[in-house]
């Protein structure tokens, strides 16, 4: 089913085709008609990490150093649905989010069995538009947090490659796992149903010596299913000598395997599990660099058709970011970002990518971004008291 109403086909492909003449590189710069335009900011995006706390906890449980890569590999299997096909399922298709301003903060919380597992999204960089997170739950000792950004072409089709990086921290066992994030491209713009397929695949290094790698093979070339992949667990560099096997499909099921005896050792459904709603603060307990009560009018006049209001909005919003830009200027400093500081502290992350041949390219995300207790310990009166994560680390 195409997204398009009847009435805008001939400007949905007038839009693809002047999209793929003049593209810069630069998919917020993009503009698109009414009807693919999302009310929510990518800011929001980082809740996908966990919206299954106890799976995303589970790993700081289990004693055993193998067992525990599985699980991780298990819980990172589990957000694929939520990350790249929740738009799809819920819209009809994928949206262009709204494109966040330098500060925008999204806060919020989960409640369930896994205790309270808190979020904290800020976007850290305008040019180019990076945004980072922390995920934290302090009863298990568990930490998620990464930055990211995206850098695209359009020939044929819209190609993402995601630059930054997923850090997990198991605090019991002071393990690290160093996740890629893997590039994705854009299918169905032609018939004007945009949804998200991904590339190749994606590796997590743990400092135990484990690492995983998930290949993704979009309509599965075995089964003919959308979203397969198969993933396998492995010491680090003997990738022939698998431990435990995955397959399955990223939006539906998928079977954990011990390698050799071929047992099933876990399995996963996602018909069979629910997510945990996130709870974030009413609208008047928000402070104003929080996304939905930023970009509340926009969204609501996105909601209403009313494009000449929406932006009309957004204009104010920019507006205020180049007066505060100019401040910046004129007093020769950079915004203060609220959770997060640039580190050129991070040997531990280069050493963990460089076994699995990676590197961190500081440079295309306007720097190696670090989730700071200091800063949030400050930021605890103005934003909520138990709202983010506060810890040991300076
Ligand atoms: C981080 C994720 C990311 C963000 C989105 C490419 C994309 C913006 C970035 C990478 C999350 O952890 C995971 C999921 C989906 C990614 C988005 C899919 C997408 O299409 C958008 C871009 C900006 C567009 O909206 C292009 C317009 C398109 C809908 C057709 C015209």
């Amino acid at each position: 089913a195409s997204a398009v109403p009847p009435q805008a086909k001939g400007s949905w492909m007038s839009f693809v085709k002047k999209s793929l003449a003049s593209f810069n590189g630069d998919l917020s710069s993009m503009t698109a008609p009414p009807f693919i335009l999302s009310t929510t900011s990518l800011t929001e995006y980082s809740s996908y990490w966990a919206e299954h706390p106890p799976v995303f906890v589970a790993p700081a449980g289990e004693q055993d150093a193998q067992k525990r890569a599985m699980l991780v590999l298990k819980w990172f299997l589990t957000t694929l649905k939520q990350q790249y096909s929740s738009r799809s399922e819920k819209l009809g298709s994928e949206k262009k989010p709204l494109n966040p301003f330098l500060g925008e903060l999204f806060l919020g919380k989960w409640q369930d069995d896994a205790g309270e597992t808190t979020l904290v999204s800020e976007q850290v960089s305008h040019h180019p538009p990076v945004t980072a997170y922390c995920i934290n739950n302090n009863a298990h000792g568990v930490r998620l947090q990464g930055y990211n950004a995206q850098k695209a072409s359009f020939k044929t089709r819209i190609d993402v490659r995601q630059v930054g990086h997923a850090l997990l921290r198991l605090d019991k066992f002071d393990e690290e796992y160093l996740i890629t994030l893997p590039s994705l491209h854009i299918e169905g713009l032609l018939t004007g149903s945009p949804y998200v397929e991904l590339n190749h695949h994606t590796l997590i290094q743990s400092s135990s010596g484990f690492t995983a790698k998930i290949d993704y093979s979009g309509k599965g070339w075995l089964s003919g299913k959308k979203n397969s992949f198969t993933a396998a667990i492995y010491r680090n560099g003997q990738e022939k000598s698998p431990i435990y096997t995955v397959d399955g499909q990223w939006t539906s099921d998928f079977v954990i395997r011990d390698a050799k005896s071929k047992t099933t050792v876990s399995s996963w459904s996602h018909k069979a599990e629910k997510t945990t709603p996130l709870t974030v603060a009413p609208l008047s307990e928000q402070d104003d660099l929080e996304t939905r009560r930023a970009w509340g009018k926009t969204a609501a006049a996105l909601q209403k058709g009313d494009m000449n209001l929406a932006s009309q909005e957004k204009t104010i919003i920019e507006e205020r970011q180049r007066a505060q830009r100019k401040r910046e200027a004129v007093e020769t400093r950079e915004w203060d970002r609220i959770f997060f500081r640039r580190t050129e502290n991070y040997d531990r992350l280069k050493a963990l990518a460089m076994k699995i041949g990676e590197g961190v390219e500081a440079d295309k995300t306007n720097g190696v971004w670090e989730y700071s207790d200091a800063k949030a310990q400050k930021a605890v009166k103005p934003y909520r008291e138990g709202v983010m994560p506060v810890g040991k680390s300076a």
